[in-house]
């Protein structure tokens, strides 16, 4: 799915700001509540999670569907343009309403999805529109859930994944216009031939009007970062050009070209689309992962999009302060754990050269554990009623979003199809089989992996062997061996050198290792959540990583501190972060800031901007 740009035919309205919200009784959940004003007085900002705005439990610990309602404007200049309504992301799901009429439904949390409502608005003149947000989690939705009652009567939900189940609309809305017939998907791949780029297209047109389309030439040009003509590549719908001299995107740099796409008739422009693309190839050759050719180590972060206050919402200033950071310490790649991120967040990627696992939000696919490694619930995971048919076909679903949304990313090297699901298990091998075979078919250009948890070592696990590159999140000296490095050091060593041996082609990227660390508690011993174990143990992991060839990359859990489902093991939330939720620097950041910065050479294209 094409992202919003505006162009010379195509006019983009914003609808964030503060829209009404009513948080309905259990009883009135069913109720047609967007046939009218929503009752009370509330107000919610868009995009922003609203679980911990307000001062009432029962707008924070709601079960169901929360009603979000706003007027819009549709401009006297829009007549006789098609007027789409696109939302980034409603999580978990959307029922969307204009005036009284249900427009669109949808669901998967983590995704854009837009309608075509010209049929139900009129150009000047203004509309209700209203949106039931859902945020259950069941066996049909990824990722999965458990809906209950709780011992008060009240509905409960239950979920494997280890951050919190915010809602809202979490993402831009936007009302837009698109010509009747309009440019309505483009694939970009590309190739290195030498100093030549190959930029390989293939353009989607589509009508929504008969007799409005006439027909009409595409007109594809590539413009450099300046905006100079440097390409021109006819008018098929699909086609090859190629680019003497090409700027290669790099890691740590950047590096982006536009495709410039033109419906012309009688000579005049009647849509426009621009697509920003970069030329890259990224492959996997004995055991190594290469960008351009060139061996490439990860180094960074699993991340979270999670922040007071706004929770999951998008904010531009909470995203460019944490590529500040990343920059700051010395990261050159990251990992969209555990769902798909804003468009803002890819595009900024594209722009400043930094690598992305992009992962789906298929997270808590397990039921022997619940976050991390803590205490599984009763049940297998591939049961009816846990992870299911339904699992399977939201599943399916969100790789397939995720990869028409994300595939023109140069950012994105390799898709994450999973965050460890319960692999140890015959079943699983039927599970995901079929997954992968529909991730290569979508995106053969792109190295696909999964996210392997510490229950399904190499000797256990049924499904590595489907996948280009090893994922492994691993808590030696955390969840195991906790407070005891010298053990974890050795059991650890010994681990990875099991999956060096079964798979010598693969090469492994550490994708979680961290350990929860409340900031400004020190000890001059071992003492697990201090800052000096949380360096202690990074230092541990370090020694065990630089041993092994085969690591071709780390990325540290997490970030940042993030929020989570209360219980037992978590205090206000996930502690593990290199930096504490509000975003200062524990030990650990300056720790990692002076690895990072001095792995340099084996970190193709590191940025320097800050050189430590
Ligand atoms: C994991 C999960 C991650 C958790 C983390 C932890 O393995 O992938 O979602 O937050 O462990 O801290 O327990």
């Amino acid at each position: 799915m094409l992202s919003v740009r505006e162009s010379t035919t195509r006019e983009v309205r914003v609808l964030d700001g503060l829209w009404r919200l009513y948080v309905p009784s259990p009883a009135e959940d069913a109720l047609a509540l967007q046939q009218g004003a929503l009752p009370g007085t509330r107000e919610v900002p868009v995009p922003a999670s609203l679980n911990d705005l307000f001062a009432d439990p029962a707008v924070r610990d709601h079960v169901g569907r929360y009603w979000y309602q706003r007027s819009a404007l549709v401009p006297h200049s829009w007549a006789g343009e098609r007027v789409i309504l696109r939302f980034g992301s409603v999580t978990q799901s959307a029922a969307v309403f204009i005036d009284d009429e249900l427009v669109t439904e949808f669901k998967g949390g983590y995704m854009p999805f837009e309608v075509d409502v010209t049929e139900q608005v009129s150009p000047g003149a203004s509309f209700r529109l209203s949106v039931a947000v859902d945020n259950r989690l069941d066996n049909t939705s990824i990722p999965p859930g458990e809906l209950g009652v709780n011992a008060a009567g009240k509905p409960s939900q239950e979920y494997k994944h280890d951050f919190y189940n915010y809602a809202g609309i979490h993402r831009s809305v936007y009302l837009y216009t698109r010509p009747h017939k309009f440019i309505e998907d483009v694939t970009v791949s590309t190739d290195i031939e030498g100093g030549t780029g190959v930029v390989n297209w293939s353009v989607e047109v589509k009508c929504t009007d008969d007799q409005a389309c006439g027909r009409q030439d595409l007109e594809v040009t590539v413009l450099d970062e300046a905006g100079n003509l440097v390409a021109e590549g006819g008018s098929e719908n699909q086609g090859s050009l190629r680019i003497a001299d090409a700027t290669f995107w790099t890691p740590g740099v950047g590096g982006m070209y536009q495709l410039r796409l033109r419906l012309l008739q009688d000579g005049e422009v009647r849509d426009e689309y621009i697509q920003p693309f970069g030329i890259r190839t990224v492959e996997v050759r004995e055991g190594k992962f290469l960008i351009n050719g060139r061996e490439f180590y990860f180094t960074g972060f699993g991340m979270h999009e999670d922040h007071e206050t706004i929770g999951k919402g998008h904010s531009n200033a909470h995203m460019v302060q944490d590529f500040e950071l990343l920059s700051w310490i010395g990261a050159n790649s990251l990992r969209t754990s555990h769902y798909p991120y804003a468009e803002e967040f890819m595009d900024y990627c594209d722009r400043h050269g930094i690598v992305v696992i992009d992962e789906t939000p298929a997270v808590g696919l397990n039921w022997g554990i619940t976050g991390g490694i803590i205490g599984g619930s009763t049940g297998g995971t591939y049961e009816e009623g846990h992870v299911d048919a339904g699992t399977a076909a939201q599943h399916r679903l969100e790789i397939e979003r995720l990869i028409a949304r994300d595939k023109n990313h140069p950012c994105v090297v390799l898709w994450s199809i999973a965050n460890e699901p319960d692999t140890a298990v015959p079943e699983a091998r039927d599970y995901f089989e079929p997954l992968v075979e529909l991730t290569r078919e979508l995106d053969p250009t792109r190295p696909v992996g999964y996210v392997n948890v510490m229950f399904a070592p190499y000797d256990r696990c049924t499904i590595s062997d489907l996948f280009d590159v090893l994922m492994l999140n691993r808590y030696w000296g955390w969840y195991v061996n906790s407070g005891d490095l010298e053990s974890a050091e050795i059991n650890w060593t010994a681990e990875l050198e099991g999956w060096t041996q079964k798979y010598p082609a693969k090469p492994i990227i550490i994708t979680e290792y961290g350990a929860d660390t409340v900031a400004g508690l020190h000890s001059i011993f071992d003492q697990p959540f201090t800052e000096d174990y949380q360096v202690a143990y990074l230092e541990m992991n370090s020694r065990v990583f630089d041993k092994f060839d085969s690591v071709i990359g780390e990325q540290m859990w997490n970030f940042a501190d993030f929020q989570t489902k209360t219980g037992y093991a978590r205090v206000d939330g996930n502690k593990k972060g290199a930096f504490t939720r509000d975003r200062r620097p524990k030990a650990a950041a300056r720790y990692l800031r002076g690895r990072w910065h001095s792995l340099a050479p084996a970190a193709y294209g590191r940025r320097d901007s800050h050189s430590a």
